[in-house]
């Protein structure tokens, strides 16, 4: 599954099904890629809001919260066993991830079989990291942030910061998602430092590809100029780092010469394009 990246990273091992891949490879001077549409991009916040999506209840165990969604025991199912996909893959064991697709496509109810069925067809096809895979996931992860109950989180990205940071963040399942108002291409990788780790966030910084480092990846989402990208992450209480890896001159019309190693400057994060954030 990771054979199109291009370098051992703590976040490529944890590969999600949304966008990892293409931010992932495109950090470290990787693919090209064509452009998003823009669907999704013009409904998104224009602040930034968290939603504690069950109320008093930890969101981090659906299976133990009385407070099911929509009372649907389909529903629940079916939100369970994406969130089994996606916690499949932080772990990379492929069989478990054959196995928990093969349920959460069953599981679909038919409001969203036809969502289920793109994402994941597009993923059987060799097209996980595609610009289309990237687009029908994101659409299916907002089609489910609702229903499923979900924790929202919504960022947006320019020339190099990161704005409308929530300042509150939530342990549980979450749909994060960035808009880039910039010129270049920007993703949000998400990190979560090891309990213990005291080191300052921009000692921290380099570190992120470390092996066996202090600092695990649990995520990310990405979007080109002018749109949002939406992602899942399996938010658990602690120290966090978000970060911009993409190299500095990555806009769309540069993505070939940043490819071929004729262009890109120092990442993004070096330009300040990173916050420190607690999950609770
Ligand atoms: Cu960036």
């Amino acid at each position: 599954m990771d054979t199109n990246l291009a370098t051992p990273t703590p976040v490529p091992a944890r590969r999600r099904l949304a966008a990892l891949a293409l931010a992932a490879v495109l950090a470290v001077g990787g693919v090209a890629c064509g452009s998003d549409d823009d669907d999704g991009a013009t409904d998104a916040p224009d602040t930034t809001e968290t939603t504690a999506a069950t109320g008093d209840a930890p969101v981090g165990d659906p299976a133990s919260s009385s407070d099911e969604p929509s009372g649907d025991a389909d529903l629940l199912a079916f939100c369970e066993a994406h969130e089994a996909v996606e916690a499949a893959f932080m772990e990379g064991d492929e069989s478990a991830i054959g196995a928990a697709v093969e349920a959460f496509t069953a599981a679909a109810p038919d409001e969203f079989r036809d969502a289920v069925d793109t994402a994941i067809g597009l993923a059987l096809d060799g097209q996980e990291g595609s610009p289309e895979f990237v687009a029908a996931y994101g659409e299916l992860l907002d089609a489910m942030q609702e229903p499923c109950d979900r924790n929202l989180v919504a960022v947006s990205a320019t020339d190099y910061a990161y704005d409308d940071v929530p300042e509150a963040w939530e342990a549980g399942p979450t749909v994060v998602k960035l808009r880039n108002d910039g010129t270049e291409f920007h993703h949000m990788v998400v990190y979560r430092v090891a309990d213990g780790v005291t080191d300052s966030v921009e000692d921290l910084l380099p570190r992120s590809h470390e092996e066996g480092g202090p600092m695990t990846g649990v995520g990310a989402v990405d979007a080109m100029p002018g749109d949002t990208g939406s992602s899942f992450l399996g938010l658990e209480p602690g120290r966090h780092i978000a970060m911009c890896l993409v190299p500095t001159g990555a806009t769309p019309e540069n993505l070939d010469a940043i490819q071929a190693g004729e262009a890109g400057g120092p990442p993004h994060f070096e330009h300040g394009m990173y916050f420190e954030f607690t999950v609770a």
